[in-house]
């Protein structure tokens, strides 16, 4: 800090001189008249002491605050004849008016400019709050526009600084969840039989295996009635491994060559509750993808589609596979591999940028157990790196 003193006449031609020396953030640290007499005598009127300071960020605040005397310099009209008892006491009388004068300044600098100073370092965050947050949501994952949604909605709730974090971020997560919308799965309490449900996307991403997992845990653990069909005889591999299923698990597969062929297996299974049909794994880029898709549906009564996707594919290829699926009136969501991903932000965009539903999420290889329903709450704490 730079302190400077000046004995003008006055305020006016004071500021004129502060403004020019100090500059326009100068602040005025005392002002105060000079009577006549004493060690002023000189001054046939009352002057006045104005002392002003700015602030020097890159000086040191370590070095003593002495406020150098500026012009006009008093001086004695006779030359002062030394040691007199008057003028020792003047000057013992001056050195404390500048010890005060120190003191008002440090106290100043302490208890005024010392929080202006740090409301200025953090005036980043308190200028623009929510964009930390923004930063803080894209970096789990969640893009962009989302993101700034999210917190647009949060700033019409509350007021974003640093001193509500935890209010925010609990804001956040709400409004997160409601953005999760309705999660839904197989519906097990339909009263028409029997349920037609496809699993389609892109080559291994875990269709059979999740459409194995869904089977076991409705024949196992609902006590329903099952009936598998697979339309993936691209791969004799394929076949097999549903088949190795349907054994293990007691439910009867049927086996599809050509899509004309569906609707008798779907006759063969019309006392069942559920039916589960397994395509072959597609290339998004396939330009067959909708026509394999559209002989499939000309032999099918109303089927509800699983569009399954991988949560290790990133956000390009899977805005990119959504693209690719299009042509479907409506599906539902499916992620698996979420044991392997170590961002979820995705799921939160691909319901968002799809509007469909999410239904299940896959936590490894395991069957029947690693499959989840989507419950919105395990999302949030999957997106917020509180997984369980
Ligand atoms: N880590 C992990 N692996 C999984 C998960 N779901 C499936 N897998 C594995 O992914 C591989 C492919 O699974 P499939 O079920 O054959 O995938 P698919 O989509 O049917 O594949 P295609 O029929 O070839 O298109 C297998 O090794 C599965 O065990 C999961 O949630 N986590
Ligand atoms: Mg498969």
């Amino acid at each position: 800090m730079k302190v400077k003193r000046y004995i003008v006449k006055d305020m006016n031609e004071a500021m004129i001189k502060i403004k020019s020396d100090l500059g326009m953030d100068a602040i005025i640290l005392n002002t105060r008249r000079i009577k006549n007499g004493g060690f002023f005598k000189l001054f046939k009127k009352p002057m006045l002491e104005v002392v002003a300071a700015v602030d020097e960020p890159a000086r040191s605040t370590k070095t003593p605050l002495k406020p150098p005397i500026e012009e006009p310099q008093p001086k004695p009209e006779t030359a002062p004849t030394t040691g007199t008892v008057k003028e020792r006491e003047e000057i013992a009388a001056l050195k404390d008016m500048v010890a005060t004068l120190i003191q008002k300044v440090e106290g100043i600098e302490r208890n005024q400019l010392r929080p202006i100073l740090e409301a200025e370092a953090s005036r980043e965050i308190t200028e623009s709050p929510d964009k930390k947050y923004i930063q803080m949501l894209m970096e789990l994952g969640i893009q962009e526009s989302i993101a700034k949604k999210i917190l647009e909605i949060v700033q019409r709730q509350i007021s974003i600084s640093d001193k509500n974090h935890e209010a925010v971020i609990n804001a956040i997560k709400v409004i997160a969840r409601e953005y999760l919308g309705e999660i839904k799965t197989i519906d097990t309490d339909s009263a028409s039989h029997p349920n037609i449900y496809m699993f389609l996307g892109p080559t291994g991403v875990g269709k059979t295996t999740t459409l194995a997992k869904i089977a076991a845990r409705l024949s196992l653990v609902e006590n329903k009635k099952i009936g598998l069909i697979t339309a993936d005889t691209y791969r004799i591999a394929a076949v097999e491994q549903l088949k190795t299923y349907s054994e293990i698990l007691g439910i009867p597969l049927e086996v599809i060559y050509e899509a004309s062929e569906l609707s008798d297996a779907i006759n063969r299974f019309k006392d069942k509750d559920y039916i589960l049909i397994d395509t072959a794994g597609r290339s998004h880029k396939s330009k067959e993808l909708k026509s394999d898709y559209d002989e499939l549906i000309q032999h099918l009564p109303a089927a509800t589609v699983f569009l399954v996707m991988s949560l290790t594919t990133d956000t390009k290829n899977l805005k990119s596979i959504i693209d690719s699926y299009q042509f479907l009136d409506d599906y539902r969501l499916l992620f698996t591999k979420l044991d392997e991903s170590t961002s979820y932000g995705n799921i939160l965009n691909m319901r968002v940028i799809t509007g469909k539903s999410l239904s299940y999420f896959t936590i490894g290889q395991s069957v029947p157990d690693d499959i989840e329903v989507a419950d919105k709450e395990k999302i949030i704490h999957y997106i917020f790196e509180e997984k369980k």
